[in-house]
């Protein structure tokens, strides 16, 4: 009776190899499959550090939101367990637990066993979401300790446990119920997730919210039982509740769109929505104008966030630019300019997320993020443009408002480019054009090469005492950098110390194909090291720099050069044994350590600048690739990112400081 408890081992490698085993050709090859993602888990979830760690619970809830997408499921909530490990539950049909006759096992079994089996029932039916490698549950199933998958449906909860893969029970009867629906529980494997096993809530908040932008109707939630937060109820009793956070949009991309420009001046009333069918694609698109500079364009195929765009993206941006120039030309309203209008003058301060729902979608580029499907670019250029053409007859005071933005921008950007024109000929072209603050270092091998950009000449001249100059270059900032959020981009060109990063990088905008792409063939150094005080004015110091490198050379930051520099908080000494501390946690261990009992003869110094270490200590504790601590700067998730750069950034403070203030605890940003 093969559906009762099979012999079960959970050593893959002692089941290959013993001839005994009981397990039929079939299993043997579902073993290879799951041993395949233990083997090279990268392959399959993109890597084994934070990101593969969180893509594990995406990929389990997408797995839910196709069942609500089929029209059977409305709620998924998501459960961060106190040992990390994760459930997610939704109130669809429940995975099929019958018996699968070819795979000679429960449908359950194949769901959970067989790489890509995911959508293989529901004929006809096209898997809609997917993370973005698309691997199913099986995947997850491999790369976890422990699975259970309970499911609820014809009057009976059904339950299966797993080990890496591996069915530790046959599917159990362990109770009745009314209801449907399926809950996934998982714990990743420590022994794949090696380097971090730890979830962050704000990841995967940003990216449920997301899916609730993107999916409307659906109700998801994450609540994370590692973390008790009191309250208080009307009559002054002390409650404890989990974190928790709910997700519902009844508009969707509407809302998106909302939500990103929440801090934005608005320069239109309504967002423009479109919702529409193109040649059996769903298309939904929703726009706005505000009255910064930055294009702020997000696109989306099957839920993936297409970073890299592709056809759908070409198809927006040509129905958007064909549509407003048809409409500006006609309106009279260029007749007075005497330069050109390019596609870019049309998207400046356009915010817009722009979502299709595709079959068989090909995915091409250096991540698999840019659709490649031809018929797509035309189904969404007809959706803008006819939809678009509409508005602007409809609201006529907001299509002037949006043609002056765009003579606006093409007037600027002729004034940007002159500073551009600047930045680029002293860059490069002059093989003199390092800038004097540079100190640089001897090894000519970019990939061998640092740069510290260093928050004040003072602490610039110790860093440049206490580096290795064969590899580390030093270029002191001095005070607070333009914040590039607010200014005009010619402002940003004609800025001293923006010049001096650009030229110091050795990184020119321009190539043959795109007059604003930048151009990294040249990049001098592989790791940018911000290096700003441990203090308030450091860490906006720091995230000024960074909005500049989100807003002007965000490829770095996607090829992973960018870093910060983590200087620590306290020196504590006693005699000769000095140590250094980075939290408040470390300081008291080491105290309490060294301290052994008596106190006397332990000073404690606190750091508060990088002014006040000598170079000796700057390079033992912040610069020394031995023994430093370098946080890469990386982008999780594209929208999230722009919303949190322009809140910091922007000018409206009060949603800033409440972001700050519900955030600190969790995110450790101070202000
Ligand atoms: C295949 C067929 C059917 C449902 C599902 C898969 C299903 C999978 C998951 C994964 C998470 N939640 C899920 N809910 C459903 C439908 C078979 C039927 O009832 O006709």
């Amino acid at each position: 009776m093969r559906r009762l408890i099979r012999k079960v081992k959970t050593d893959m490698e002692e089941i290959n190899n013993t001839k005994t085993n009981t397990y039929s050709p079939e299993s043997i090859q579902v073993l290879e499959g799951l041993e395949a993602v233990r083997k090279r888990p990268s392959m399959y979830i993109g890597d084994i550090g934070s990101r593969g760690l969180h893509h594990l619970v995406y990929e389990v809830i997408d797995n839910s939101i196709d069942e609500a997408l089929g029209g059977y499921a409305n709620s998924i909530d998501t459960v961060i367990h106190s040992d990390n490990s994760i459930t997610v539950t939704d109130n669809g049909r429940g995975i099929p637990t019958g018996w699968h006759e070819k795979e000679n096992k429960s449908a359950l079994e194949v769901v959970l066993t067989i790489l890509h089996a995911g959508g293989k029932f529901d004929k006809g039916s096209y898997k809609v979401s997917g993370g973005l490698h698309g691997v199913g549950v099986s995947c997850v199933n491999a790369l976890s300790v422990d699975l259970v998958a309970t499911v609820r449906r014809d009057g009976k909860i059904f339950r299966q446990k797993y080990s890496r893969g591996i069915p530790l029970t046959a599917v159990e009867i362990i109770g009745e119920t009314d209801e449907t629906g399926t809950s996934i529980y998982f714990k990743p494997d420590a022994g794949i997730f090696t380097t971090i096993t730890e979830y962050n809530f704000e990841i995967l908040a940003a990216r449920i919210r997301e899916l609730s932008f993107l999916n409307k109707g659906i109700h998801l939630s994450l609540t994370d039982e590692r973390e008790q937060i009191t309250g208080e109820t009307e009559t002054g009793d002390e409650t404890q509740e989990y974190r928790s956070e709910k997700f519902y949009s009844e508009t969707g991309l509407y809302e998106f769109v909302n939500y990103l420009d929440s801090t934005r001046e608005k320069l239109i009333d309504k967002i423009i929505y479109i919702e529409t069918e193109k040649s059996g694609v769903p298309v939904e698109i929703a726009m706005q104008y505000n009255t910064g500079f930055n294009e702020n364009v997000h696109s989306y195929v099957n839920n993936i966030n297409t970073i890299e765009g592709g056809t759908h993206l070409t198809g927006f941006r040509r129905g958007l630019t064909r549509t407003l120039k048809a409409y500006a030309d006609k309106s009279g309203m260029l007749t007075k300019l005497k330069f050109d209008i390019n596609g870019d003058d049309f998207r400046e301060g356009l915010t817009a997320v722009v979502s299709v729902k595709v079959a068989e979608p090909q995915f091409e580029g250096q991540t698999k993020t840019k659709l490649g499907n031809g018929e797509i670019s035309i189904a969404v250029d007809q959706a803008v443009s006819s939809a678009l053409e509409n508005y602007l007859e409809e609201n006529p005071k907001d299509a002037r408002q949006i043609i002056e933005k765009v003579i606006l921008a093409a007037t600027a950007r002729h004034a940007a480019r002159k500073a551009r024109d600047l930045v680029q000929r002293k860059g490069v072209l002059s093989g003199a054009g390092l800038p004097g603050k540079l100190a640089d270092c001897s090894d000519r091998n970019a990939a061998n090469c640092e740069i510290f950009l260093v928050e004040g000449d003072s602490a610039g001249g110790t860093a440049k005492q206490g580096r290795n100059r064969a590899f580390q270059a030093i270029m002191p900032l001095r005070g607070k950098i333009l914040n590039v959020e607010k200014a005009m981009e010619h402002k940003v060109f004609e800025n001293e110390e923006i010049k001096n990063i650009y030229q110091a990088l050795g990184v020119t905008i321009g190539t043959e194909e795109d007059s604003k792409a930048l151009n990294l063939d040249k990049l001098r150094y592989h790791k940018i090291v911000i290096m700003t005080d441990a203090d308030v004015d450091g860490s906006h110091i720091a995230t000024l720099i960074m909005t500049f490198f989100f807003r002007h050379m965000q490829e770095l930051i996607k090829r992973g050069h960018l870093y910060i520099a983590t200087p620590p908080l306290y020196r504590v000494k006693k005699g000769k044994d000095e140590r250094y501390c980075w939290t408040e946690d470390e300081r008291k261990a080491i105290m309490a350590e060294i301290g052994k009992g008596k106190d006397s003869g332990i000073t404690v110094q606190r750091y508060k600048g990088l002014g006040e270490m000598n170079f000796k200590q700057l390079w033992d504790t912040t610069m020394n690739p031995e023994c430093r601590i370098l946080r890469q700067v990386s982008i999780e998730n594209a929208s999230e990112a722009d919303r949190i750069f322009s809140m910091l950034m922007g000018d409206d403070v009060p949603p800033r400081r409440e972001f700050i203030e519900t955030h600190a605890k969790y995110a450790k940003i101070d202000a």
